[in-house]
């Protein structure tokens, strides 16, 4: 029995609780979790949250939780601006972390958190980043149908993450649009996701980009409530209002290393799309398509059978990846169940004593990416005008 101490309760910790605490009912774990404690600045509020999503205490400081005996493992599930502290005390300590994405707000924390995650493996301790879409049995079936050669060699990877839930301007002032507390907009938010799934799904890694950003609402009203994707102004006709900090839409393409072009869009602004995540990717011998508000199809394009067109895989079959553990064929899976997997995969990879998948230096990888693409937004470095 391992006992986790995650800090934070919100959106994030909201499906991280539900994932803990379904991942032994479903997959046959070589340990078990125990949610022993999570941690949150309030009082009230962190023992409700506890109670909630069911956990069996609440602490006030998530230092309380690294010195815990029965703490093994910290789960980080706050906003980018306190993942590097708690994330290298909780590895100095020897407890194994898991962090939510992206891994830090700078480059220099994220390697900092990489380096102390590779001295922590020296003992045994183990370190992941919470790149939940790899763990959507379409994602994990399109990556092993291109690794096994189906689509061929990659020529195009075309990436997209397309939101709309601060379309309007008077949408609060949430944390995610503070670079203080977020490090980044929708490039960092949901472009690290785009760019994960691409290099995840390829195998490929990105050797440079240039970039457009854009801010299109620069003012907003100073939220009173919030929560996930969600949030209420303080009342009033006039309430105060802040500045954004951040971009809504980041535009880049770039090289793979092993020779694909690639383009990813991440923005917040396109209306009507809730959460999609898309990817298409063109090989010599065919494509694939994936598409997460359709999330249980995966598309795929063979030039061997091209009066076929592209054919819809419905991945839901018992040998689709992570399907068998769940329902007949046919009965799909949700936004929750990629977040079950993660966790069965870490506590697979820290039960066998290897590191998994994605680690620190991973994330720190993506991070450098993340800030390529604002230091070419920053300086317009591919802009030609006509
Ligand atoms: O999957 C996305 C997250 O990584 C969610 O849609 C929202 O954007 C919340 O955080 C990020």
């Amino acid at each position: 029995m391992l006992g986790v101490g995650m800090v934070g309760y919100a959106f994030m910790g909201r499906v991280h609780s539900h994932a803990w605490r379904n991942a032994g009912a479903f997959f046959d774990l070589p340990v078990r979790p125990r949610m022993a404690a999570l941690a949150g600045r309030s009082r009230d509020q962190a023992e409700a949250a506890a109670r909630t999503l069911g956990w069996d205490s609440a602490e006030t400081d998530y230092k309380r939780l690294i010195d815990r005996d029965d703490i093994h493992i910290i789960d980080i599930c706050t906003p980018g601006d306190s993942h590097a502290e708690i994330a290298i005390a909780a590895l100095a300590a020897g407890k194994h972390v898991i962090c939510e994405k992206p891994l830090a707000n700078t480059v220099a924390e994220a390697d900092a958190m990489a380096q102390a995650a590779r001295a922590a493996a020296t003992a045994g301790v183990r370190a992941m980043v919470a790149f939940n879409y790899r763990r959507v049995p379409a994602v994990a079936l399109a990556r092993q149908l291109i690794a096994a050669g189906r689509i061929g060699t990659i020529r195009h990877v075309r990436a997209q993450y397309l939101q709309d839930w601060i379309i309007d301007p008077d949408f609060p002032l949430v944390w995610r649009l503070q670079k203080d507390k977020a490090g980044s907009g929708a490039l960092g938010d949901i472009g690290a996701h785009i760019i994960d799934t691409a290099q995840y799904l390829t195998g490929q890694r990105l050797t440079g980009v240039s970039a457009l950003t854009h801010t299109f609402i620069t003012e907003r009203p100073l939220p009173q409530t919030s929560t996930g994707l969600t949030a209420q102004a303080a009342a009033g006709e006039q309430p105060e209002r802040g500045t954004v900090t951040v971009d809504d839409a980041a535009l880049f393409f770039g090289r793979l290393d092993g020779g694909a072009l690639a383009t990813f869009e991440a923005t917040r602004f396109a209306t009507g799309r809730k959460n999609a995540l898309r990817i298409e990717i063109n090989g010599s011998l065919g494509s694939l398509a994936f598409d997460f508000e359709s999330m249980n199809d995966l598309w795929l394009y063979e030039t061997s059978q091209d009066q076929a067109g592209f054919r819809r895989i419905l991945v839901t079959e018992g040998d689709h990846p992570y399907a068998s553990a769940w329902w007949p064929p046919g009965h799909g899976l949700g936004y929750d169940h990629a977040f079950v997997h993660e966790i069965t995969d870490f506590l697979t990879a820290v039960a066998a004593g290897v590191d998994p998948s994605p680690g620190f230096d991973d994330g720190a990888q993506i991070q450098r990416v993340l800030a390529a693409v604002e230091r070419s937004a920053a300086h317009d470095s591919a802009w030609t005008t006509p």
